[in-house]
């Protein structure tokens, strides 16, 4: 059994310094918008309820091993089913307790989280298409018609070559998406290949990019700051390495960054994005 440990902590510590494994955490990270606020709330709704189910079930069989053993005299009980109320009481009430706990206690929010996660379109007050390529995200506002890609910036040594990692190794990108604070933003993803998923933690949200198809999900961000993700859907030999980086500041510095994006795009706005990233890839 120490073998077994030592050899555990040995995987531990090889695996990464002190330092990278201080950014690893037990609980979800803090939560920004309404959906990441629910999905802990159920988190800590289901966890309290069956820790609370699995004391209550094993201190009752622990209680029961001890209490009615055979060297305490007791004998196995010739059991064939329920026969008179005390029995049907047993069998009926944790049945009940259960069907509760599911429908009610858990049910009903659960209901409320998943409407309120599928409700895209009310109040949207932007649109941003997202499109998962192998490997880095195109992100477009068709709205305003902007759109560019966004791709790791780590560079090759610190993979390759042990060179010493950055603060945001696997984590950083040329162009992150920025969002306004406290704005709904309906997002919209597709892929141009292989499947693909957005994740940004923080948010609460996760949607898989599915060529051919849309998908939706909606954020309403509200705290400014960077926000970091990753592909959550294994797309090919870099699937690690393409992350989603948010950068959620006021709608004024948002207003200034779109008109930036507007201008630099404006020679090549008649190009479709596709042919744009067809173009770059080629590069
Ligand atoms: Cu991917």
């Amino acid at each position: 059994m120490r073998s077994m440990y030592k050899f555990a902590l040995s995987v531990l510590l090889a695996s990464g310094s002190a330092a990278a494994l201080a950014g690893y955490a037990y609980n979800f990270p803090d939560p920004v918008t309404p959906i990441a606020r629910e999905t802990l709330h159920m988190h800590n709704l289901v966890m309290v309820v069956i820790l609370v189910l699995f004391f209550l079930v094993f201190g009752l069989l622990i209680y029961s091993f001890r209490v009615h053993r055979k060297d305490a005299g007791y004998k196995a009980a010739n059991y064939t089913g329920p026969t008179n109320r005390k029995q049907w009481l047993w069998v009926l009430s944790p049945f009940a307790l259960l069907a509760f706990l599911d429908y009610v206690v858990i049910g009903i929010p659960a209901y409320h989280a998943v409407v309120m996660y599928e409700d895209t379109k009310t109040d949207a007050e932007l649109v941003v298409k997202v499109t998962g390529s192998q490997w880095l995200w195109q992100y477009e506002f068709p709205a305003e018609g902007v759109s560019f890609t966004s791709r790791m910036t780590t560079p090759r040594d610190q993979i390759d070559s042990g060179a010493a990692k950055g603060e945001h190794y696997l984590l950083e990108v040329d162009n992150p998406l920025v969002l306004p604070v406290n704005k709904k933003v309906r997002f919209i993803t597709t892929s141009n290949d292989v499947i693909h998923s957005w994740w940004v933690p923080a948010f609460g949200v996760k949607r898989d990019a599915v060529p051919g198809f849309l998908r939706e999900f909606w954020a309403t961000v509200e705290k400014t700051g960077t926000y970091r993700g990753q592909c959550s859907e294994l797309c090919g030999k870099e699937h690690g390495f393409m992350p989603v980086v948010v950068n959620v500041v006021t709608q004024e510095e948002f207003a200034t960054w779109l008109a930036s994006k507007k201008a630099a795009a404006a020679p090549t706005a008649a190009v479709a994005p596709v042919a744009q990233l067809v173009l770059a890839k080629a590069q």
